[in-house]
């Protein structure tokens, strides 16, 4: 097992607005990945957190009526609940308005402003810029409807000339083409690597870093009026989270650069081509990769309030618990595509998979260890054909799983391991160990205690993904804490016989479909 230490982050979010279920969608997701690594043994640092300049924050708290910062607050707040109310296993949380984060956007400003090539000059922006994407667009990425031009976003842009500063991203199309040649997991999924390599292949143009026309940002060193474009500190978030500019201290040392930023497809292009470059400028090492999952829809349709079909989160978690919701989504949604979400495919999800399959088996096997083994782990004894299968289909089911989240392939891990433990209910009924009771009680115990064993070697993984019913049934078997880890999973029949268990209770509740 290897101990490397894994940095991972969301992107941050925007809080001009409470946070909806795709905000939702990231974080666990996310949360997902940082368990799972620390089940393999290796010590995480997970970042999350909200990304509170630019000329969106400027105009939602204008229509308000409050001041920005005010709006920032408040909203913040609410990505925070958020990720307490999904059971985030986040190690910080960072807000981009915290001083820390403005002297390391400032420390980085300096160190690309007197990179060998002075890859920051001052010259005139004129062109379209999308506020709701916060993103320059050229001429040719537009699209025009009476009169009006729009981003691939679908938002409407406006035609902006302003003097700024220029960050010499034309420099580095070469080092960026190197860069993804050189590492071919840098991008995923494959076809969004695709995508950037052809748009670095088609020629980068140098980005207007700085703006002048508001002052709701990080002030650029020594340049009275201008402050940072958006995104410069944004992205900067990630080495702030681990402590630079303190690029000596212990957390930075540790933890630079990120093993893996998971981000929406509709931010590839900064994280994949902008912050790399940034990077590099910056004489820092690169990120390893950037993971880019899909778009969620509600009903088939996309999220909007104007359909008044934007979903809350805490209204999702309220209503079926955040173990239900973390589980519907990664496991119905393929990580990488796009999702839809409805009510009633949460419910049908959660209940096949987490209260018939899981759930039932736990129940049943440890009810059945509770009235007849006298509540203690039974005795193991020789092993059938029948249960060296099951043993041997669970291990696989592990090794399984663990190659998909070395690719964050969540939805393939959680689909193995429900498949496994289908295949240890099927096991379980061709047993019949109810009927074993009076025939042949040491047969029964056998059966029983591989089952028992089999929901111990599932329920760990389901640690990164239910983590609060996983630990529940983890605590029914009277498995130890430091005994909660992949390896331990793979060990097979290591539950203590004769230590007495708790009495069993349900963990999964079957869910009924809200009324609508
Ligand atoms: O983009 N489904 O912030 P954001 C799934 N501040 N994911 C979605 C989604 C949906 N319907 N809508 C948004 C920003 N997201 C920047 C990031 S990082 C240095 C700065 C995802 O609040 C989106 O793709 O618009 C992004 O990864 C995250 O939510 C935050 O989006």
């Amino acid at each position: 097992m290897t101990a490397k230490p894994f940095y991972v982050t969301t992107a941050i979010s925007y809080p001009n607005g409470a946070p909806h279920i795709g905000h939702a969608y990231e974080m666990i997701a996310t949360d997902a990945i940082a368990r799972w690594k620390r089940l393999e043994g290796r010590e995480v640092y997970f970042l999350t957190g909200t990304d509170e300049h630019g000329i969106k924050m400027v105009q939602t708290a204008a229509k308000e009526g409050i001041p920005v910062r005010e709006l920032a607050d408040r909203n913040a707040g609410e990505f925070k609940n958020l990720a307490a109310a999904l059971n985030l296993s986040n190690d910080d949380f960072i807000r981009t308005t915290e001083p820390r984060h403005h002297d390391a956007s400032q420390a980085i400003w300096k160190k690309m402003a007197e990179n060998a090539g002075g890859d920051i000059f001052q010259s005139t922006y004129k062109g379209w810029y999308s506020v709701r994407d916060e993103a320059y667009f050229d001429e040719a990425e537009l699209t025009e409807k009476d009169g009006k031009r729009f981003a691939p976003s679908g938002a409407e842009v406006e035609w902006v000339e302003e003097p700024t500063y220029f960050f010499r991203l034309s420099a580095y199309q070469q080092r960026l083409l190197d860069l993804y040649e050189a590492n071919p997991d840098f991008i995923a999924p494959k076809e969004r690597r695709n995508e950037i390599i052809s748009f670095v292949k088609s020629g980068l143009q140098d980005l207007s870093i700085s703006r002048t026309t508001f002052d709701w940002g990080i002030p650029v060193p020594d340049a009275p009026g201008h402050v940072m474009y958006v995104w410069v500190d944004a992205l900067t978030n990630y080495i702030t989270g681990v402590g630079y500019p303190d690029v000596q201290s212990a957390l930075f040392r540790k933890f630079w650069p990120a093993d893996l930023h998971v981000i929406g497809k509709d931010i590839i292009r900064f994280h994949t081509v902008y912050w790399p470059a940034f990077l590099m400028s910056a004489g820092l090492d690169v990120q390893h990769r950037v993971f880019a999952h899909g778009f969620l829809t509600v009903d088939g349709q996309k999220m909007s309030k104007s359909l008044g079909n934007v979903i809350d989160p805490f209204e999702l978690v309220e209503t079926f618990g955040p173990d239900a919701v973390r589980y519907f989504f990664l496991r119905e949604v393929s990580f990488g595509n796009d999702g839809d979400y409805s009510n009633e495919k949460l419910v049908n999800r959660v209940n096949a998979d987490l209260a018939n399959n899981l759930g039932n088996l736990a129940q049943r096997s440890l009810s059945m260890i509770n009235k007849n083994c006298e509540g203690r782990v039974p005795e193991l004894g020789a092993l059938t054909d029948a249960d060296k299968a099951i043993i041997a289909e669970v291990t696989e089911a592990l090794e399984t799983a663990q190659k998909a989240m070395d690719q964050q392939l969540v939805h393939e891990a959680t689909g193995a391991i429900i498949a496994a433990l289908s295949s240890a209910n099927n096991y379980f009924a061709a047993q019949e160990p109810w009927a074993l009771k009076k025939t042949d009680p040491a047969r029964m115990a056998t059966v029983l205690y591989v089952t028992a064993d089999t929901v111990r070697r599932l329920a760990i993984p389901m640690l990164a993904f239910v983590p609060a019913s996983a630990a529940r049934l983890l605590d029914q078997l009277g498995v130890e804490n430091d005994a909660r880890t992949l390896d331990a999973a793979l060990n097979v029949n290591s539950l203590l016989a004769n230590c007495e268990l708790p009495l069993p209770q349900g963990v999964f509740a079957r869910l009924e479909k809200p009324a609508e």
